[in-house]
């Protein structure tokens, strides 16, 4: 979990509760990045944005710049308090940032709330920065 992260949910939670009684909920993210033999190029430097069923107020966002997040293989959690969501159907993905280390071949993204994991797939295919990939969700219970 990294510092700012945690301040800015801790923040988002906050705000929502004392504006609208939105109850938030620990959601677990696991980001796999591809394991390809061609080292340099597969992980990324950007900022990883992220939201839910395109509802902007479930966005987060996670610094692929600290040395080793989203490189190469790499599976990188990070658990955060986000509004509670009833069902997830969608995950929208961008990037921003990262100079000529900005390009990511991710395998998958996988939330779990504990007792619901929603799986999305990417196939180890390249993401650019300053698109939008709008990724389908594959549900399991655990
Ligand atoms: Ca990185």
């Amino acid at each position: 979990m990294r510092p700012g992260s945690l301040v800015a949910s801790v923040l988002c939670c906050f705000w929502l509760l004392s504006m609208n009684n939105v109850v938030c909920k620990k959601y677990l993210f696991e980001f796999k990045t591809a394991n390809k033999k061609r080292y340099f190029g597969t992980g990324t430097d950007s900022i990883v944005y992220t939201t839910f069923n395109h509802d902007m107020s479930t966005e987060q966002s996670f610094d692929g710049h600290p040395s080793g997040v989203f490189e190469n293989g790499r599976r990188d959690k990070f658990q955060l308090d986000i509004p509670f969501i009833t069902e997830i159907v969608s995950l929208q993905v961008w990037l921003k940032g990262g100079g000529s280390s900005s390009d990511w071949d991710v395998d998958y993204i996988k939330v779990t709330d504990g007792v619901t994991t929603w799986r999305f797939n990417y196939g180890g295919k390249t993401m650019k920065t300053d698109q939008l990939y709008d990724l389908d969700a594959v549900r399991s219970d655990n």
